[in-house]
C-alpha cells in the first residue's frame, strides 16, 4: 500500500514507521489511522521483520495527539467510532508478536502519548515532552490512556497527569518509569537502532514468548502469569534457536540465531 501520512521503511529486518504530518505536529487524523492500521497488518504478515520503531517526522514532535480540527467536528457517536478505530489500531500495535520501540523526538501528547505507551518501551530525546492534555479540551484520553498510563506509572501519578493535563519532561518521564532512556536529539535514532539491532539478533521464538508472557502475565494474577511463562519456556525449548543458544554456550562460542519460527 502507498502511504501518505506515514513513512514505512524496512531495512535489515527493522521496520520504521514515521508519523508524517509535520505541519500539524504529526497529529493523528482518520486517514493516518487507516494507514497506520494497514502498516500494522503489513508488519504482521512479513516474517522478515524482527523489530519495529515508531517515530515522528521533523524534530519537534512525535505525535501531538488526535487531530483537534477533526475532533472538534465530532458528535458523540462519531467520537465513539473514532476512539474505537484508534483503539483497534493501537491494539494491533500492542499485539504485534515482535518488539516495538517508540523513539519519541518531541511532543508525545494525548493520542501520541497513548501510542507510545502501547509500544514495548520508549527512548526519548532530551527535548521530548509527554502529557495527556485532553482535560484542557474538556475531554478525557480516548486511545487507552486512562488504562495504560496507570498500569505503566501507577494510579496516582497517572491521575495527576490526567487531571492537570500538564506536560512532563523526558527526564521526569524516565523517573516515573515511562521512558527507558533519554538521548540527545541527534543520537536518538542511532541509540534506538542500536538497541533494535541487538534485539533483532536474538531468537525469534524466545522474543515472541517473552513479550507474550510479560503482556498476558501482567493482566493476570501471579500464578496464572507464571503458568503462561512455563508454557512459553517449554515452547522456546522446542526451537532451533534454543538448541543453538545452549550448544553455543557449551562449545564456548557466540550463538548465531537463525531467527525463524522453527
Ligand atoms: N491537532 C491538530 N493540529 C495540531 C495539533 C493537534 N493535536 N497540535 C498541533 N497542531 C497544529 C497547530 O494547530 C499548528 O498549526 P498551524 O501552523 O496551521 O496553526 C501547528 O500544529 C503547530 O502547532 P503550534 O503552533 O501550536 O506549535 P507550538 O510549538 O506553539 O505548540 C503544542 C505546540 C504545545 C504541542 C500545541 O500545538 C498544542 O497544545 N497542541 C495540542 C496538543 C493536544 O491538546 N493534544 C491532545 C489532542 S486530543 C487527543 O489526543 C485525544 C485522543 C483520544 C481521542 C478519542 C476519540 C474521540
Amino acid at each position: 500500500m502507498a502511504y501518505e501520512h506515514i513513512i514505512f521503511q524496512v531495512e535489515e529486518g527493522i521496520a520504521t514507521v514515521t508519523f508524517n504530518r509535520p505541519k500539524a505536529l504529526n497529529a493523528l487524523n482518520d486517514d493516518l489511522f487507516r494507514e497506520f492500521s494497514s502498516a500494522m497488518d503489513e508488519i504482521s504478515a512479513n516474517e522478515d521483520i524482527r523489530v519495529v520503531i515508531l517515530t515522528g517526522a521533523g524534530d519537534k514532535s512525535f505525535v501531538a495527539g488526535a487531530d483537534i480540527t477533526e475532533l472538534a467536528t465530532y458528535d458523540a457517536l462519531q467520537a465513539k467510532y473514532f476512539s474505537q478505530k484508534g483503539q483497534r489500531a493501537i491494539s494491533k500495535l500492542q499485539d504485534l508478536p515482535i518488539p516495538v520501540i517508540a523513539a519519541v523526538n518531541g511532543f508525545a501528547l494525548g493520542g501520541g502519548n497513548e501510542m507510545a505507551l502501547a509500544c514495548d518501551f520508549i527512548y526519548a530525546s532530551e527535548n521530548a515532552k509527554f502529557g495527556l492534555p485532553e482535560i484542557n479540551l474538556g475531554l478525557i484520553p480516548g486511545f487507552g490512556g486512562t488504562q495504560r498510563l496507570p498500569r505503566q506509572v501507577g494510579k496516582n501519578m497517572a491521575k495527576e497527569m490526567i487531571f492537570t493535563g500538564k506536560m512532563i519532561s523526558a527526564d521526569q518521564a524516565r523517573e516515573i518509569g515511562m521512558v527507558n532512556k533519554v538521548c540527545p536529539p541527534d543520537s536518538l535514532m542511532e541509540e534506538t537502532l542500536k538497541t533494535a539491532k541487538d534485539i533483532a539478533s536474538k531468537g525469534k521464538v524466545c522474543l515472541r514468548e517473552a513479550k507474550q508472557a510479560i503482556n498476558s502475565g501482567m493482566e493476570a494474577d501471579l500464578l496464572t502469569g507464571c503458568h503462561i511463562e512455563c508454557d512459553g519456556f517449554a515452547l522456546c525449548m522446542a526451537s532451533e534457536d534454543a538448541r543453538e543458544g545452549t550448544t553455543a554456550f557449551l562449545e564456548k562460542r557466540k550463538a548465531v540465531f537463525k531467527g525463524n519460527l522453527k
